[in-house]
C-alpha cells in the first residue's frame, strides 16, 4: 500500500474538505469570517488594522493545520529531538514570512485586492516581536526558520499515515510533541523602544502585547509549577539517606512568591517548501494557586491578590543589556523559571513513551544558546537524582551526553557569574549539585594536570573571589559534549584565549559552526524584487531552499541585461528607503548618492564612533576644498542606527554625537547633497528589512578580535551590498568566499593618503573594502599606549568635537578622552588612516557603476555559505545527531 497517494488517503476519509483551501475566494471568505467572528467587527466596515488581524488569523488557521500534522507525524516516528534553549528570540514580524513559507502570498494579495486592501499595507500594521537584544536573538530566529525548512527526503509509508489519520480523528490532536522545539520566555515587555529627543536616546517600554498577538496560542493546560527558595534536608531512603529540596520554606518561615506557574504559549513556525511546522514554545509566569493561602484565610484578601500578581514579574521584562547580567536576582529567577518549565516539559514528553532514562540521550539533545540557560545542567541532575532516583554516576553519564553549548562572545564581561549567596538562597539544592559536580571534576582534573593550583583555580566552576561566584561558562563547558564557536576566528579565540585551559584538556570538545541567516527572511521577504530577479536569472526558485545555487549568478556577473535589471531593483529599494528616511526624519536624500549604512547595537567595540569621526573628516574635507573640486566628491548618505543599553552612558553619547554631527552637516548649504547623515531611531528587525536592501555599502568595523561572528554582514552581502570591514569574526570567512582579487595591495596603493577626494591610481576588482589592525597585531598596539602613532587627521577631528564644533562640548569630553592619550583601547586612532583609505577606495569604485554592479552581483552570488540552512545542517549532523523527519502529508 506504500504507493498510495496523499490524495487517495484523504479521499478515503473524506478529508479533502478538511484542509483549508487557498484559492482567492476561499481566502476572502476566511478573512471576512475572521473580521466578523474573531475581530468582532462588521464585515462592511473595518480598518487596516482590523483587516490585518483577520488576515493574520486566517494565516494562523493554515499554520495550525500543518502544525497538527507535523506534531502527529513526529509523535508517531519518535525521532531524536533537538531542544533549543534560548533566553532570547528576535522574531520580528510573522505575517509575510508565514505566507511566503506557506507558498500562498500571491493568493492572499489577490484576495485582498478584491476586498480593497493591499497586502503590503496590512503587513505594515504588525508590530515587531522583539524578545531579544541583538545578534544572538536574531540568530535563534533564523535558525528556527532553517530547522523548520530543512528539506530531507520523505519516507512514504501509507500504513503509518492511515494510523495517524485514525488517531487524528479519534483524539483530534496531541499538541505538544515535536522534533524541533525551541523554548524561550514570553516577556511582556520586549526590548525597549528607542525614542530620540534632542538627539538623545530615551527608552520607552515596549508592551508588544497591547493589541493582542494572533501568532501565539495559549496552552492553558500546558502549565508547570516552578519553585524557588527553601532548604535542603536529608531524608531516609532505601536504608540510606538522600537529599530533598523543600522549596519555599526558609528558617521555618514561608518566603512569599516561592512558587509560580509557567504557562506555555506556542508559536507555530512554518518551514518553506515543506509541510513541517515546528514550535517555538514561550513560557509566561502566572501566579500559582498555592501562593499565600494563609493570607486569604486570615482575611488579608487584597494584599494576597496584589502579591499574587507579583509572580508575573518574573517573565515581564527582557534585560536590555546584551552583555552583563551579573548578580541580578530577577535575572537568575528568569533563567531558572525558563529552564525548569522547559525541562519538565521535555522530561514529561520523554516519559510518555519511554520508561528507561538510559534511552534519554538517544532521544533528546539540549542546545544551550550561550550560558544563559546553563542552570539546565544542574536541573537535569536534580530531577534525575532526587526525583527519578537514578544514582549520581548514571545521571552524570546522561548529562554528559545530552548538552551542547554555543558561546557567542569573546568579551569577558559577558561571561556570566552567579554569586553563590544568591544561588544559595534562591536554589539551594542546585548550588549543592554544582558543588558536587565541581568536586568530582576537580578531583579528576588533579589526576590529569597535577597540582597546578593556579590552573585548577582558573578552571574551577566556583570562583573564590571577593564575591564567591559560579562561573556559568565553566559549568557549561565541563558538562557539554561539544562547545561551539560562531565563526572560525571566534573558535580560535575560544581555544587560545577565552577557554584555553579547557581546550588543552579536551580539544575534541571544541568546534565551530559559522553563523548563517535565513534567505527566506533576508531576501525573499525583505527584498521581493531582488528575489524575483535572482529566480529569473537562475531559472529556478530552488535557491530559496538551497543557497549554494546562488553561485550560478557568477557566470552572469558581466551580463549587461542583468546589470540593468540589477541596478533597477537596487534603485527601487533605495527609493523606498529614502521615503522612509524622509517620513521619519524630514531629511531628503538623493538616491544617486552612495547609501552607506551601519546598523547594529551601539558598542564601543563595534566602533560607530570611528564611522562618525570618518564622517566628520569627510565633512571637513568638503568644507575646506575649492568649490570647483566639490564636483569630484562622490555623494554619500550615511545611515547609522542602533540601540544603546539604557545604562551604557558612553554608547548613548555616541548616539548624541551622531545626531549633533547630523544636525550640523544636514543644514550646511556648502555641503548640500554631497553628504547627509541620518540616525535611524528604534532600529529593529522590520527596520533592518527595509534598510538592508537599500544599502550600497555597509560597515562592519569592530576592532579585530572582538566580534564573535556578526550576522548583519551576511544579510547585506545577500542583498548585493558591498562591505567595508575589518578582518574580524565571520568577515574573515566572507573574504574567503567572495574572493580577495588582489584587492588589498591594489586599493591600498591606489587610495590617497590624505583626503578621500584625491584617491588616485588604478582600482582593481575588489569586492570588499578591508582595513584596520589584524587580530594578532592588536595586543602589541595596545601595549604602546600613548606612544602609539595616530594620524594628524584623527587628532584634528577629535579636536573639532572637543572644541565644541558640534556643540555640547562638556558632554562629549569623556567620549574624546576615551580615544586619546593612551586610552584608545579599541584603536580608533590607529585604524583611522586605513579606514579613510578604504572609504576612498569605495568612493572610487562607486564612480564606476558597471564595476560596482558586477561586484554587487558577485556579493550575492558568493553569499550561499552564509545561509542558516548550512549552519543548522552542520549542527544536526555534527553536534546534535538528529535526522530530518519530514511530514509526509
Ligand atoms: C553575539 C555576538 C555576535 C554574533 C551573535 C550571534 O556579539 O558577534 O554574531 O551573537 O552568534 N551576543 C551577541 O549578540
Amino acid at each position: 500500500r506504500g504507493g498510495e497517494t496523499r490524495v487517495g488517503v484523504e479521499r478515503m476519509f473524506g478529508l479533502m474538505d478538511r484542509f483549508l483551501k487557498s484559492d482567492p475566494s476561499s481566502l476572502q471568505k476566511d478573512i471576512l469570517d475572521h473580521v466578523e467572528y474573531t475581530v468582532a467587527r462588521s464585515r462592511f466596515s473595518f480598518d487596516d488594522f482590523e483587516a490585518y488581524q483577520a488576515l493574520a488569523h486566517s494565516v494562523r488557521d493554515r499554520l495550525i493545520e500543518r502544525w497538527h500534522d507535523t506534531q502527529l507525524h513526529f509523535k508517531k516516528k519518535d525521532p531524536k529531538r533537538i531542544y533549543f534553549l534560548s533566553m532570547e528570540f528576535l522574531m520580528g514580524r510573522s505575517l509575510s514570512n508565514s505566507v511566503i513559507n506557506l507558498g500562498i502570498r500571491d493568493q492572499y494579495a489577490d484576495a485582498l485586492k478584491e476586498l480593497g486592501f493591499e497586502f503590503e499595507v496590512l503587513a505594515e500594521q504588525e508590530g515587531d516581536a522583539a524578545l531579544g537584544n541583538g545578534g544572538l536573538a536574531r540568530l535563534s530566529a533564523c535558525q528556527m526558520d532553517s530547522l523548520a525548512t530543512m528539506d530531507y527526503p520523505a519516507w512514504g509509508c501509507i500504513a503509518m499515515i492511515f494510523a495517524l489519520l485514525i488517531s487524528n480523528l479519534l483524539r483530534l490532536c496531541e499538541w505538544d510533541s515535536s522534533t524541533d522545539t525551541c523554548y524561550g520566555l514570553r516577556y511582556q515587555y520586549g526590548l525597549f523602544r528607542q525614542v530620540i529627543l534632542d538627539g538623545y536616546q530615551h527608552e520607552q517600554p515596549d508592551y508588544w502585547l497591547n493589541f493582542g498577538n494572533p501568532w501565539e496560542i495559549e496552552r492553558v493546560h500546558v502549565t508547570y509549577p516552578v519553585k524557588f527558595y527553601g532548604t535542603v534536608e536529608d531524608e531516609n531512603f532505601n536504608g540510606g539517606k538522600r537529599k530533598v529540596w523543600l522549596p519555599g520554606e526558609t528558617h521555618k518561615s514561608l518566603v512569599p512568591f516561592w512558587q509560580v506557574e509557567a504557562v506555555a504559549y506556542d508559536n507555530p513556525i512554518p518551514g518553506h517548501g515543506t509541510r513541517n511546522t515546528i514550535t517555538l514554545r514561550l513560557w509566561a509566569a502566572k501566579p500559582s494557586d498555592q501562593i499565600d493561602m494563609e493570607s486569604y484565610n486570615t482575611g488579608d484578601y487584597i494584599n494576597a491578590v496584589v502579591n499574587r500578581q507579583r509572580a508575573e514579574t518574573i517573565s515581564s521584562v527582557l534585560y536590555p543589556d546584551d552583555r552583563s547580567y551579573q548578580g541580578k536576582e530577577l535575572r537568575l529567577k528568569q533563567q531558572y523559571f525558563f529552564v525548569s518549565a522547559s525541562l519538565q516539559d521535555i522530561i514529561r514528553r520523554f516519559k510518555d513513551s519511554h520508561s528507561n532514562f538510559d534511552d534519554f540521550p538517544a532521544k533528546v539533545a539540549l542546545q544551550l544558546n550561550d550560558t544563559h540557560p546553563s542552570l539546565a545542567i544542574a536541573e537535569v541532575m536534580r530531577v534525575l537524582v532526587d526525583e527519578e532516583h537514578l544514582d549520581w554516576n548514571r545521571a552524570w553519564d546522561i548529562v554528559c551526553k545530552i548538552f551542547s553549548f554555543t558561546s557567542h562572545t569573546v568579551l569577558p564581561e559577558a561571561l556570566e557569574k552567579v554569586p553563590v549567596d544568591l544561588l544559595e538562597s534562591l536554589l539551594p539544592r542546585h548550588l549543592q549539585i554544582i558543588y558536587d559536580i565541581n568536586f568530582d571534576y576537580i578531583e579528576e582534573l588533579k589526576k590529569r594536570i597535577g597540582l597546578d593550583y593556579d590552573r585548577l583555580s582558573r578552571m574551577s566552576i566556583v570562583e573564590d573571589g571577593a564575591i564567591k561566584s559560579i562561573r556559568m561558562a565553566n559549568l557549561a563547558i565541563v558538562c557539554s559534549h561539544t562547545v561551539n564557536g560562531v565563526s572560525r576566528v571566534h573558535s580560535e579565540l575560544l581555544k587560545t584565549r577565552v577557554f584555553k585551559d579547557f581546550y588543552e584538556l579536551w580539544p575534541h570538545k571544541f568546534d565551530y559552526k559559522t553563523n548563517g541567516v535565513t534567505q527566506r527572511r533576508w531576501i525573499v521577504v525583505s527584498n521581493p524584487s531582488l528575489s524575483a530577479l535572482i529566480s529569473k536569472w537562475l531559472g529556478t526558485e530552488a535557491w530559496i531552499r538551497d543557497m549554494d545555487l546562488l553561485a550560478g549568478l557568477q557566470d552572469q556577473a558581466a551580463n549587461a541585461d542583468l546589470h540593468e535589471e540589477w541596478r533597477m531593483v537596487r534603485k527601487v529599494n533605495k527609493m523606498r528607503l529614502a521615503e522612509y528616511i524622509e517620513a521619519m526624519s524630514g531629511i531628503k536624500v538623493s538616491v544617486s548618492a552612495m547609501f552607506d549604512v551601519q546598523i547594529k547595537r551601539m558598542h564601543e567595540y563595534k566602533r560607530q564612533l570611528l564611522n562618525i569621526l570618518g564622517i566628520i573628516h569627510r565633512y571637513d574635507c568638503i568644507k575646506n576644498m575649492e568649490k570647483s573640486d566639490r564636483t569630484k566628491v562622490v555623494p554619500r548618505v550615511c545611515i547609522i542606527g542602533g540601540k544603546a543599553a539604557p545604562g551604557y552612558e558612553l554608547a548613548k553619547k555616541i548616539i548624541k554625537l551622531c545626531n549633533a554631527v547630523a544636525e550640523k552637516i544636514n543644514n550646511d548649504p556648502d555641503v548640500g547633497d554631497l553628504l547627509k547623515l541620518v540616525f535611524i531611531p528604534d532600529y529593529n528587525v522590520s527596520v533592518a528589512e527595509l534598510v538592508i536592501p537599500g544599502a550600497d555599502l555597509s560597515q562592519h568595523i569592530s576592532t579585530a578580535g572582538h566580534e564573535a561572528s556578526g550576522t548583519g554582514s551576511m544579510k547585506f552581502l545577500m542583498n548585493g551590498c558591498l562591505l567595508l570591514a575589518t578582518e574580524d569574526g565571520s568577515t574573515v570567512e566572507i573574504i574567503e568566499e567572495i574572493g580577495k582579487d588582489n584587492m588589498e595591495e591594489e586599493w591600498i596603493r591606489s587610495a590617497s593618503s590624505n583626503c578621500f577626494t584625491a584617491a588616485a591610481g588604478k582600482f582593481v576588482d575588489s569586492r570588499m573594502f578591508l582595513f584596520g589592525a589584524k587580530m594578532h597585531e592588536v595586543p602589541a598596539l595596545r601595549e604602546k599606549g600613548p606612544t602609539l602613532k595616530v594620524p594628524l587627521q584623527f587628532a584634528r577631528v577629535v579636536r573639532m568635537v572637543r572644541d565644541g564644533y558640534f556643540g555640547f562640548q562638556d558632554y562629549f569630553e569623556s567620549l574624546c578622552d576615551k580615544v586619546e592619550g593612551g586610552n584608545d583601547f579599541y584603536l580608533l586612532g590607529h585604524d583611522f588612516q586605513s579606514y579613510l583609505e578604504a572609504q576612498a577606495a569605495a568612493d572610487k569604485a562607486f564612480v564606476d557603476q558597471e564595476k560596482w554592479t558586477r561586484m554587487s552581483i558577485l556579493s550575492t552570488a558568493g553569499s550561499g555559505r552564509f545561509s542558516s540552512d548550512r549552519t543548522i545542517e552542520e549542527y544536526a549532523e555534527k553536534t546534535w545527531g538528529i535526522e530530518p523527519c519530514r511530514c509526509p502529508f
